[in-house]
């Protein structure tokens, strides 16, 4: 069949974004809970990268149902159903709870893709972030950053913890090929259009007081730029490092040959 012909050497690729977004329950919410026990709000979702205009969302502009067929999102036992499978956009849930884990997200897509579905994990955050830096010399591992008090925490605002990915499809078939190039992406921002701050990531430790001017944060292809010095920063830091080492190494070497003669019997 002529659709079923793979396209070979083409590649192409959809943007996404997952992770998850959380607030703090006011008092009146905890009352009228059916939990109380719990203590946030939170929502986790898998959309495209790049934000709707003058929208409070992350991310979401472009809809993903062509391409995505469903997204299931395994909870953390302790909820009921923990496996919820999302058939169409938005896909994301919403939930209460009192305790941070692992959300294992799978995304199947359309079967004309002919495409095995993919498995992210998104480690759901509920409290703000900090960052305790380890010192260059320490011995110990840093503290566990406290967590603060729900009235602290809901004066920073809500916690927003996304990831930026692309999903790649190689050697598409001809008619999936056609379906994506229908549906191009809307591009990301060079920077942000509003002065939104770019989403807080573990990986960029710089951008944690950016983000916590508050507002709702969105991606921007500046991003990636920045991320691609970052990286060749961090490389060069590495090389000089091994070759620090390789002179401490040869040194060392060179002294342990000099006690082995040393210590060696004379002839
Ligand atoms: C922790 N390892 O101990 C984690 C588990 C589980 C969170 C967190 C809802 C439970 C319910 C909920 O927040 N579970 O339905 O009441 O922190």
């Amino acid at each position: 069949m002529a659709d079923r012909v793979r396209v070979r050497g083409v590649t192409i690729h959809r943007p996404i974004i997952y992770g998850n977004t959380a607030t703090v329950l006011t008092p009146a919410e905890r009352e009228t809970s059916h939990y109380p026990d719990h203590t946030h709000r939170w929502t986790v979702a898998v959309r495209s990268a790049t934000s709707a205009p003058d929208s409070d969302v992350v991310g979401g502009a472009d809809d993903l149902a062509y391409f995505v067929k469903r997204v299931t999102f395994k909870l953390h036992d302790t909820y009921p159903n923990p496996t919820r499978n999302i058939d169409k956009p938005p896909f994301e849930v919403s939930e209460t709870g009192w305790g941070e884990f692992e959300i294992q997200i799978r995304i199947t897509f359309v079967a004309e893709s002919g495409e095995k579905a993919i498995t992210l994990y998104h480690h759901l955050k509920l409290h703000p972030w900090s960052v305790t830096f380890p010192l260059p010399n320490a011995t110990s591992v840093p503290a566990e950053p406290e967590i603060p008090s729900p009235e602290n925490a809901a004066k920073l605002g809500p916690v927003h913890s996304w990831q930026y990915d692309e999903i790649v499809f190689a050697d598409p078939f001809q008619n999936f090929l056609a379906l994506l190039t229908a549906h191009p992406p809307t591009p990301l921002p060079k920077t942000s259009l509003s002065k939104k701050p770019i989403p807080f990531h573990m990986s960029n430790p710089a951008s944690l007081e950016a983000s916590l001017k508050g507002g709702v944060p969105e991606f921007t292809s500046a991003m990636e730029k920045e991320e691609a010095d970052r990286l060749e920063e961090a490389k060069g830091k590495i090389i000089k490092e091994q070759e620090r080492w390789r002179s401490i190494l040869i040194e060392k070497e060179k002294e342990l040959e000099r006690l082995q003669k040393l210590l060696a019997p004379k002839e």
